[in-house]
């Protein structure tokens, strides 16, 4: 399944529904006054913010949705009932731009309704015109059209500490031990092509793609990706101790993430080094003096040492907390 990150997509509010010409139809009374119904109003368009990162794949052939119409007024005064409201489910992180006008709202709330479009007003029916000096009103109105509009809907993930590195780097695997998350995990590189996420104990982990030199030119599977952790608090910078040159590792994905943005470059960064079973406690020490001249920030586990794993996630949820 694809993960689909952004949609272009026409919404429109319902019309408003006709009013209508009606008559009293009493037995026996010789005068029929005006008994034709208002309508109901078109349903209007809100967006509402899930939890669910894939809630967009619902959109990707649709073209335009629009809300239903309120409906006609009836005889013997009925109103029209107004039509049902469309409710557009986005994920959480999403950016909703109106492409008519340029506004453009942040849904960051689980159940965040915000409405982005009004239906139209119903019309009247004849009996609404009906005074002292109009007794036998034939008038009545149709309905107004519903506001419509393109919009751009675009997923930014919200997440507190995202997985950057090498592919093979071993950032799904870490994801999977930290967290629930079922990541794909394999010996060959770009294993993950779609970003995976996963909580713990609250906080929200995302694991990417891997970057290789000149991603930010589109080599490997390129660096739009990356947008998915613009949002980030943290980044947890993962080189696997199979690496001999920490240095030169750090350097390349550092010089990458730089030419992607800046600002994502200048967040707090955490240096992960990661399968410390692949070496003895010697070259371990030696590695880490060398990534703590990189950043004095620096971690170290590997997934197959549960104690190790245990200590990682209670020091990560420590930094991650302040
Ligand atoms: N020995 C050892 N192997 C590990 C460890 N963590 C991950 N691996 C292995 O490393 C390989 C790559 O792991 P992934 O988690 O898929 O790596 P990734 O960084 O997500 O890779 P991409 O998705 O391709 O970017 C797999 O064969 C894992 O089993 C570890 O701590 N120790
Ligand atoms: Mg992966």
């Amino acid at each position: 399944m694809a993960f689909v990150d952004e949609i272009n997509i026409r919404l429109k509010a319902g019309d408003g529904g006709d009013g209508v010409v009606r008559w009293m139809h009493e037995r026996g009374k010789e005068f029929m006054g005006p008994a034709g119904g208002n309508a109901g109003h078109g349903g209007n368009v809100f967006i509402e913010g899930v939890r669910d990162i894939g809630a967009l794949f619902a959109f990707r052939n649709i073209k335009t949705l629009e809300a239903e119409r309120g409906r006609d007024g009836g005889r013997d005064s009925m109103y029209g009932r107004a039509g049902d409201d469309l409710i557009v489910k986005i994920p959480i992180g999403s950016v909703v731009k109106n492409l008519d006008t340029g506004m453009e709202i942040e849904i960051l709330k689980e159940g965040e309704r915000v409405q982005i479009l009004r239906g139209g007003g119903g019309g009247f029916g004849n009996e609404h015109f009906k005074s002292s000096t109009n007794i036998v009103p034939e008038q009545s109105t149709k309905g107004k059209i519903g506001d419509g509009a393109d919009f751009h809907i675009e997923l930014r993930l919200l997440v507190d500490a995202g997985f950057a590195g090498f592919p093979n780097a071993g950032k799904s695997s870490l994801l999977n031990a930290l967290t629930n998350a079922k990541a794909k995990v394999a010996s060959y590189q770009f294993t993950t092509l779609e970003p995976n996420l996963g909580d713990m104990y609250g906080f929200i982990l995302a694991d990417i793609p891997g970057l290789i030199e000149g991603a930010s030119e589109g080599k490997g599977l390129g660096h739009k990706f990356l947008r998915h952790i613009a949002r980030t608090k943290t980044i947890l910078h993962c080189i696997s101790l199979e690496n001999e040159d920490i240095a030169a590792a750090y350097k390349t994905i550092r010089a990458e993430l730089e030419a992607h943005s800046p600002e994502l470059a200048a967040k707090k960064e955490i240096i992960v080094l990661t399968k410390t079973d692949l070496v003895d406690e010697k070259i371990l020490k030696t590695r880490i003096k060398e990534a703590k001249k990189l950043n004095p920030d620096v971690m170290y586990v590997s997934i197959i040492d549960d104690e190790q794993v245990k200590e990682f996630r209670d020091n990560l949820i420590k930094t991650l907390r302040v």
